[in-house]
């Protein structure tokens, strides 16, 4: 097991932590070298391509959804080569130190691929899309090249996660004919907006409640995306409506989110990933269990 507590194995001082819970989200450059990032880059790319063969849709025949990003969910469940980078021990530490835990389970692990022309990420909360009896989760967002303004480039709402906003933004669907802006929200809108620029070898942290975006890629090139989602230990299920993840470990509501789905990622022995759950998921990342796995 861990010799180290979260916080030491993670490499983030305590003043990382207290940014976070104060702002919702903390950049820390030079998470990764960029040697590791190549390597898992390759990894993912392959994944990508084998998740999305046989899609020769240009991008404006994608639906709005789809012209945000090409979402692939889960890549560790069938891709052995991605498990490393998911269950990356500094990684899963530094969510734990976050979410001031001393273990913490995978949520989904998901490739981000902003298409060139690929339109803005809409704002949202990530909360509202999982049934969880509490907000303990953190999202890691690790671009495998710079992304700079007009990139793809996130942005977040700082101390968003404290203001108890529930609404759920289902990116790309239309109300009243425009996509929503959450944004536009009175409350919201006083709140500084953050862009965040992120360099090669950068991860982005972000909690459950963070209200977030991403601008559109107006550059020629694929913004190249992964992500990973971490829970603290002993969240239960909160809501009965289908989801594949928690319906295929049979976990019912109330139940603690247990199982090959959703691992122990943080403390784990050196070099030991868990085994991945036996029925895989959909090929595709989105358009199941009403769409609402999304994020
Ligand atoms: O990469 C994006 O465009 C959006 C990312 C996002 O919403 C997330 O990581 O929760």
């Amino acid at each position: 097991m861990a010799t180290h507590t979260a916080a030491e194995a993670s490499g983030l001082d305590q003043a990382q932590i207290d940014r976070f819970e104060t702002d919702g989200f903390l950049l820390v450059d030079d998470f990764f070298t960029h040697e590791e990032l190549d390597r898992f880059g390759v990894f993912v790319d392959a994944a990508v391509r084998h998740r999305t063969a046989g899609d020769s849709r240009a991008l404006g025949e994608k639906n709005l959804y789809e012209q945000t990003f090409v979402q692939c969910m889960r890549l560790w469940e069938d891709h052995p080569s991605v498990g490393p980078f998911t269950f990356h021990p500094k990684l899963c530490a530094a969510a734990a130190a976050l979410l001031k835990t001393d273990c913490v389970r995978l949520w989904h692990d998901q490739a981000l691929y902003k298409e060139a022309g690929g339109r803005k990420t809409d704002a949202h909360l990530d909360y509202p899309f999982w049934p969880t009896d509490r907000p303990d989760l953190v999202s890691v967002w690790i671009p495998f090249d710079d992304v700079h303004p007009g990139g793809g480039m996130m942005s977040y709402v700082q101390g968003s996660h404290r203001m108890g906003i529930t609404d759920f933004v289902d990116i790309g669907q239309l109300r009243g004919g425009e996509p929503y802006d959450l944004l536009k929200n009175p409350e919201i809108a006083s709140r500084p907006l953050i862009p965040v620029e992120a360099r090669k070898g950068s991860a982005i942290f972000h909690h459950a409640c963070t209200i977030h975006a991403a601008d559109a890629n107006e550059t020629g090139k694929t913004r190249r995306v992964f992500t990973m989602v971490y829970m603290a230990d002993g969240l239960r299920r909160s809501r009965d409506d289908a989801y594949f993840a928690l319906d295929r470990d049979e976990i019912k509501t109330g139940e603690l989110i247990v199982g090959p789905g959703h691992p122990v990622a943080w403390p784990r022995e050196e070099n030991d990933l868990p085994a991945p759950p036996e029925r895989l998921g959909p090929k595709t990342g989105f358009g199941f269990s009403g769409g609402n796995e999304a994020q």
